[in-house]
């Protein structure tokens, strides 16, 4: 067996990122010499040369108003923050998928490996957490939340198309196969990708997400045997703390994770969007007696989503 180096760069963003990045790469290569030293279990999940992510790989091109089509921001917009590349799978995937600590690798689970052994705790207490964007305790647990949910995945770009999680919570149908698309643009070396929800989702998700709406969405793309993952904010796109008073955003944009994987292919895209919890109450002047009024309709459907 031919050993295989482990190579992860530093997050080319905000300082947090740099420092979470450089521990999980000191503890990635903990791993990866101690199974390359004792051909233990470890050996042979890592296949492929990594190196870490970096500005452009991933990037929003477009974004519309979905209910007009309206572009309004047709300008390149790079990705907030990112993290890896890492070794091993995207996994574990959300059980009850409504954001709580610990449900989902995003969550601060611990990473999932394909092969043998068990991954590390590549998220802490959740991935993407930065001002303004804070985690609750959305279940009223004492723990904070880091809010992510998963929206579902593309299986082999190219081949498949995007499969909607089947539930968030207790419900079902908030997610559509039409919210995310992926195609390899051949001409230009790159994948072109779409996230487009539908003009009733805000309605649908309401249960779950109240009066506030989405306000990050992250792509994890995994190649080989390695992932990437990668943010976008609402504050990018001129709605720091997006509500269900719309409107619903459409994002169109361009994947070239070459520089990160080595090569142009991918083996699937995941789609994660987060819930806000309360980082949508916080009271201003005047308004905190529909501050508290919000505050008393939140508890009523967390409680609700907890059924
Ligand atoms: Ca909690």
């Amino acid at each position: 067996m031919t050993a295989q180096v482990l190579l992860l760069g530093a997050c080319p963003l905000t300082s947090e990122h740099i420092m979470k990045t450089s521990a999980k790469y000191f503890t990635l290569s903990a791993v990866a010499l101690i199974s390359l030293s004792s051909a233990s279990a470890f050996a042979g999940t890592v296949s492929t040369t990594l190196n870490g992510c970096a500005s452009g790989n991933v990037t929003v091109t477009t974004v519309t108003v979905a209910s007009t089509q309206t572009v309004i921001n047709a300008a390149p917009i790079n990705f907030k923050s990112c993290y890896g590349a890492f070794a091993g799978n995207d996994t574990p995937y959300p059980t009850t998928n409504l954001g709580y600590f610990n449900d989902g690798l995003l969550n601060g689970q611990n990473q999932k490996w394909q092969g043998p052994g068990t991954g590390g705790d590549l998220f802490g207490n959740g991935a993407f957490l930065a001002s303004p964007y804070s985690a609750y305790d959305l279940n009223h647990d004492g723990i904070a939340d880091p809010g992510w949910i998963y929206l579902g995945k593309v299986d082999g770009p190219g081949t498949n198309g995007f499969e909607a999680v089947t539930k968030i919570g207790a419900y079902t149908g908030i997610v559509l196969d039409s919210f995310f698309s992926i195609s390899f643009d051949a001409t230009k070396g790159i994948w072109n990708w779409a996230f487009t929800p539908d003009l009733g989702v805000i309605a649908r998700a309401g249960v779950v997400l109240g009066d506030a709406y989405f306000d990050q969405f992250a792509l994890v793309f995994k190649q080989g045997n390695a992932f990437a993952a990668y943010n976008f904010t609402g504050q990018q796109f001129g709605f720091d703390h997006p509500t269900s008073a719309g409107p619903v955003l459409n994002f169109f944009g361009t994947a070239d994770l070459s520089p990160v994987f080595g090569s142009r292919g991918l083996s699937h895209v995941s789609l994660w969007a987060r819930d806000p919890g309360s980082d949508n109450s916080v009271p201003e002047p005047g308004t905190l007696v529909l501050s508290a009024l919000a505050l008393v309709g939140l508890g009523t459907r967390r409680r609700k989503a907890d059924k």
